[in-house]
């Protein structure tokens, strides 16, 4: 048979399914790292930033804290000297005025060295200076913070040392206002405009994975930049991890699906072998009367018991059958056993209605009416058999209507199966003439629950009623739908309430008991 393609489309598919998933899992993984990379990163220069800018402020407090009328005395020097040395991350501190130093800790300067215009100005009068040289290092540019005169001397490279392992990476630390105080790289003074409010911010922009961090605590922004190759790179060693667990699921659940597609299509020659070899047999599930509790009938439900013992469900098989020619041969198969298995039974309850299930083939095939009779000679009167049609199977064939008819004319039952799933209206019931209709487990697990569809059982009981057609409840489970079930007028139910279906022989033995 062919029908190959679908499983080798579906087993092409799940083999790449776990390799695209674990590609786009590690481009997500490694994006995220790449985002905590440099937000801890752009958290560890605000420290550094804060621990200077803490430094310089005190520096600067102790010193204008001793007030001094003669700023450049040699006592004066001596304590500049002595705040400079005992804080490790200051150049120098000194006395400034006019834009200009006029002593430090480094010593009198004369002439004195002008600090150049200050770039930032802050409310506490603190003045930011980025360019100043030293004349003892021409070639480093300082910065200088002065307030109320006293200078405080910082080295850039405390900051742009940071991470000099990864010259790539773009780091440093600026005003709030956006102007740069240090830094290594290309810094654009409008990733600022992102962090908005927030205290830090991570976002892509130009190529680059971007953080922001805001000091708590000085006028600072610290920010990191990351080239998003780094992401790429890092998802790429991720994937190659993963790809070998990813192909080899891939690969299992691959040949599993092809191997469920062989079997599928081996299933037909299989199925013929099974009549052969008589491996079908049938069950039969009790049909109640509600009001007395009595079993009036059974519905035979057709099993498959393999050689090795495993069973095949009837929802595998019968839509294999059905589409590869088999199910009349099936059915015919399903009547036999009931001549067979019936006679036990009826001898013990004559009046004991068999329901049967037919498919959609078998209601547009001339033959079923056929086998039916055959039935009807191995003492099995037509008041015995109740024939159960799904709605789809009666609907959607012209023809159907037509064996519908004649199997009403022979004396037999006709029930709509599974019924408020199809099509169901009231004209196509009038329109076919049946007995009876079976209301599907989906609506008799609504009964008591709050879901939409709850009225829908009491619908369909109402328009069985106005057909005066016999209801029957499949798959009723609880003394509570049972209950309404009866309370609502319909005569018979079906299910694990009273009964599993069960062997031919154990229904004799059960039907000559007290309770049924
Ligand atoms: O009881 P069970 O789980 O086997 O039922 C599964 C489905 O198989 C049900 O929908 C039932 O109607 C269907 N089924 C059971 N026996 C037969 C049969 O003999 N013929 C057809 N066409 N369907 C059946
Ligand atoms: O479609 P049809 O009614 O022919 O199929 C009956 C199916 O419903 C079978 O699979 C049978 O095993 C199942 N069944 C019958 N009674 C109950 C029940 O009370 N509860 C549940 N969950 N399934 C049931
Ligand atoms: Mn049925």
């Amino acid at each position: 048979m062919g029908k190959h393609w679908p499983y080798v489309v579906l087993a092409v598919l799940v083999l790449l399914a776990p390799v695209a998933g674990s590609w786009y899992a590690a481009r997500q993984w490694s994006q995220q790292a790449e985002f905590d990379q440099a937000h801890l990163m752009a958290l560890s220069v605000m420290r550094r930033s804060e621990a200077v800018a803490g430094q310089a402020e005190a520096a600067a407090n102790r010193l204008i804290a001793s007030r001094n009328p003669q700023p450049c005395a040699p006592a004066n020097l001596t304590l500049m000297r002595e705040i400079a040395m005992g804080s490790s991350q200051l150049l120098a501190v000194g006395y400034a005025e006019n834009d200009r130093l006029l002593c430090s800790s480094l010593g009198l300067h004369d002439p004195p060295i002008p600090l150049g215009p200050p770039r930032y100005v802050n409310s506490l009068g603190l003045e930011l200076r980025t360019a100043l040289r030293l004349p003892l290092t021409p070639g480093l540019t300082r910065v200088v913070g002065v307030r109320k005169n006293t200078a405080v001397v910082l080295a850039p490279e405390l900051i742009t040392d940071l991470y000099a392992d990864k010259p790539d990476i773009v780091v440093g630390v600026s005003t709030g206002t956006g102007l740069q105080i240090a830094g290594r790289g290309a810094f654009s003074p409008r990733w600022r405009n992102r962090l908005g409010k927030a205290s830090s911010v991570s976002f892509i922009d130009g190529g680059s994975v971007i953080s922001l961090q805001r000091s708590s605590r000085f006028d600072l922004i610290t920010y990191v930049a990351v080239p998003v190759q780094h992401i790429a790179t890092r998802a790429n060693a991720l994937f190659a991890n993963l790809l070998p667990v990813a192909l080899l699921i891939g690969a299992f659940s691959s040949a599993a699906v092809l191997w469920r597609g062989r079997a599928q299509r081996e299933l037909p020659a299989v199925i013929r072998s099974a009549l052969h070899h008589d491996e079908f047999f049938l069950t039969y599930q009790p049909i109640v009367e509600l009001a007395t509790g009595r079993w009036v009938g059974a519905e035979a439900l057709i099993r498959w018991q393999r050689p090795d013992g495993s069973m095949v469900r009837p929802d595998v098989f019968i839509p294999v059958a059905e589409d590869n020619g088999l199910i009349s041969l099936l059915s015919c198969r399903v009547l036999e056993l009931l001549a067979k298995d019936a006679p036990e039974i009826l001898a013990r309850r004559p009046a004991f209605r068999f329901s049967v299930n037919l498919s959609q083939h078998d209601l547009t095939d001339p033959q079923t009416i056929d086998h039916l009779r055959r039935l009807l000679g191995t003492g099995l009167k037509p008041g015995n058999l109740t024939i159960e049609a799904t709605e789809r199977g009666v609907m959607e064939k012209e023809a159907a209507t037509d064996i519908l008819r004649q199997i009403r004319v022979l004396g037999m039952r006709v029930a709509i199966d599974d019924f408020g799933t199809g099509y169901a209206n009231l004209a196509y019931l009038q329109n076919f003439e049946v007995d009876a209709i079976k209301i599907d487990k989906a609506f008799v697990d609504t009964i008591g629950t709050r879901a939409v569809t709850a009225q829908v059982a009491l619908l369909i009981i109402e328009m069985g009623k106005a057909l005066s057609l016999d209801l029957v409840a499949e798959g009723v489970e609880t003394a509570g739908q049972a209950d309404f079930l009866r309370d609502n007028g319909v005569r018979y139910a079906q299910g694990w309430l009273y009964a599993r279906a069960m062997p031919a022989g154990e229904l004799a033995t059960r039907l000559a008991g007290p309770v049924t």
